[in-house]
């Protein structure tokens, strides 16, 4: 290499003067930290672009996440013991904060609790808004309402937030990641509040449908119901998460097929621990055995908490904020500008010509 050539510019000589690939020459495995690049690689080529990915997950642990999901279903549905399964299970159950251990309480009102989980250094403030039981009425015309309401109440906090002057560096995010909805384990089809409610709030927010008390159907009962449930959702043009129109790419398109096929999951949930060859496991014991929740053989816990959490949490949030907060942006935006107000001069409503 020539020496009267200033330093940042050897770089770019040095890749004229090698015909090869340069990033042949850099093996960039996971493996090596971004120590060993430096002096490593000095005079090769290696710029450092892939220690931002270190940088981003230093960033990201430092600030943790926040995750918010929704239960809607029936009374009676096990919303509030699933949601302590979630918690209790392998994902949060050593992490849960301590003085969680008296059960969720019949829901009475629409309500939220947050827990701090913390795992391998990465903390989440995970969110459960629990619905009182939906559909219990005798006269259950509107009752989405509240439900409706609150999800855009989130919505316009976050929109004043980021229009308010003097914004908060983080806006704190109480939006409505994932809604559950509970399908209650008749084996029919759908029912018409079903079909009414998912598609009013498919439209607003991610709907993930589980099949609830899914020890009380046999393996194919399940299978039909889910073949059922699938077709009504579909001849309906109800939309429940994930959606095929925002898969980005073939693999993602491939890895969320597999999942569709699997919707709605059919789920149990607990709060107990039994003993099971000498291995504590979270499960229901009945007189011919104990329905193990975390066991794929038994039921489709696993694949739910692993949609919610293990691969799909931070897409739900993306989608959240891409796709249904920036709808409810613009709707409103626009609203504010055809009528000539402020923003402050909107009310929030609930009907379906929301806001
Ligand atoms: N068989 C069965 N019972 C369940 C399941 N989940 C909850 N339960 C029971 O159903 C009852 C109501 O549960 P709860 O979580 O309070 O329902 P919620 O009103 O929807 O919140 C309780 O007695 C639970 O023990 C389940 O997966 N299978
Ligand atoms: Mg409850």
């Amino acid at each position: 290499m020539r020496e009267d050539i200033p330093q940042r510019l050897k770089t770019q000589v040095q890749m004229e003067e090698n015909d090869t690939d340069p990033t042949e020459q850099v093996p960039c495995t996971n493996d090596s930290g971004p120590e060993d690049h430096t002096q490593d690689h000095a005079t090769l080529n290696y710029v450092g672009i892939e220690a931002v990915l270190d940088q981003m997950r230093r960033k990201a642990m430092k600030t943790g996440f926040e995750f918010n999901i929704m239960v809607v279903g029936q009374s009676g549905l096990g919303k509030s013991t699933l949601m302590n399964t979630l918690f209790k299970s392998k994902v949060s159950r050593k992490s849960c904060t301590p003085n969680y251990e008296e059960k969720i309480q019949k829901t009475v009102h629409l309500q939220s609790v947050s827990h701090v989980i913390e795992e391998k250094g990465v903390k989440m403030k995970l969110t459960v808004i629990d619905t009182p039981g939906f559909g219990d009425q005798i006269d259950n015309d509107n009752c989405w309402e509240p439900i409706v309401k609150y999800i855009n109440e989130q919505y316009e906090k976050f929109l004043r937030e980021e229009l308010s002057i003097n914004r908060k560096r983080r806006i704190p995010d109480t939006r409505v990641h994932c809604c559950v909805y509970f399908l209650p384990p008749t084996g029919h089809c759908l029912r018409p509040i079903d079909i009414e409610f998912l598609k009013r709030l498919g439209e607003i927010v991610s709907i993930v449908p589980v099949i609830a008390k899914a020890d009380t159907l046999t393996i194919e009962e399940r299978q039909e119901f889910r073949k059922k449930i699938q077709h009504d959702l579909q001849a309906n043009e109800i939309r429940v998460y994930p959606q095929r129109e925002y898969d980005e790419d073939a693999e993602d398109r491939i890895l969320n097929d597999k999942i569709r096929e699997k919707i709605p999951f059919a789920v149990v949930g607990t709060d107990r621990e039994h003993q099971v060859n000498g291995n504590k496991v979270l499960g229901r014991k009945t007189k011919w055995g104990i329905i193990e929740v975390e066991n794929v053989a038994h039921c489709e816990f696993t694949n739910f908490r692993d949609l919610l959490i293990r691969s799909h949490l931070q897409d739900l949030k993306d989608v959240t904020h891409n796709i249904h907060y920036e709808t409810y942006r613009v709707r409103r935006l626009n609203d504010s500008n055809v009528n000539g107000l402020g923003l402050s001069s909107l009310s929030i409503t609930t009907g379906e010509n929301v806001l």
